[in-house]
């Protein structure tokens, strides 16, 4: 096979491991896609964010201002599921942070900047010191997340986070998947102490042990998730 044949193909399938969260399930409704999630920069292309300083952390927007046509309801202590499109097709965790929509602002409107998000969920890897390291959102085609029955009610951003690890054993490396879907949450009981709140970008370097990883050789032995612990009610 010619070089430049190989070269294509090497690089369509990097292309075809790629992957979007278009479309909310919440109570047994889908949304339309990027109807409840904003638009993201790459929804044609599927491709990563690789600067962790960039603007595009915060959600990846395409079209920054604009929001999302809806704004979904949800009950706290409920799920919502994320679809993805296709599938997650690189290994890393997932990460799923929630930003309370300030006084003035609605869901739609509410640029998600400043420190103004916690976490909520993270996962980790099986297998560690071995050479068969999984992780539980691989090959997943929807990831869902329970909102912490302790919120206080209101509109959020809830913004899903999937760092693939396979080329993030060089500086710039990783790759970031993101979206931020548009939330209602209801019938919290408001207790939650959210601790300090992080900004995206901000709040991971790109020397954060968990972004400049290396998944393969040697054997890691353990992974420290980037960004703040998970809250907790
Ligand atoms: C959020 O839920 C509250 C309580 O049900 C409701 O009054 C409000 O209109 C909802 N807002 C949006 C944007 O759905
Ligand atoms: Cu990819």
């Amino acid at each position: 096979m010619k070089l430049t044949t190989t070269i294509a193909l090497l690089a369509a399938a990097g292309a075809n491991a790629h992957y979007t969260f278009p479309k909310t399930k919440v109570n047994g409704v889908t949304s339309a896609e990027w109807e409840t999630i904003r638009i993201t920069e790459n929804h044609y292309s599927h491709g990563p964010v690789q600067d962790v300083n960039s603007a595009s952390m915060t959600c990846y927007e395409r079209d920054v201002g604009k929001g999302a046509p809806k704004t979904v309801s949800v009950q706290a202590g409920g799920t919502v599921t994320f679809t993805v499109d296709t599938s997650i097709g690189h290994p890393g965790p997932l990460h799923f942070y929630l930003a309370k929509v300030p006084a003035g602002k609605t869901a739609a409107t509410f640029d998600g900047k400043g420190a103004v998000w916690f976490k909520i969920y993270q996962d980790g890897p099986s297998g560690l010191g071995t050479s068969k390291i999984t992780w539980p959102s691989d090959g997943k085609t929807e990831v869902s997340v329970q909102i912490p029955s302790c919120v206080a009610n209101g509109e959020y951003l809830l913004r899903v986070e999937h760092i693939a690890l396979h080329s993030a054993g060089s500086l710039g490396g990783a790759q970031l998947y993101i979206s931020c879907a548009q939330i209602n949450v209801t019938g919290g009981t408001g207790t939650l102490n959210t601790g300090s709140l992080v900004s995206f970008p901000g709040a991971y370097k790109a020397t954060d042990p968990g972004i400049l990883f290396q998944l393969y050789w040697p054997t890691p032995t353990s992974y420290i998730n980037p960004g703040p612990p998970v809250v907790k009610c």
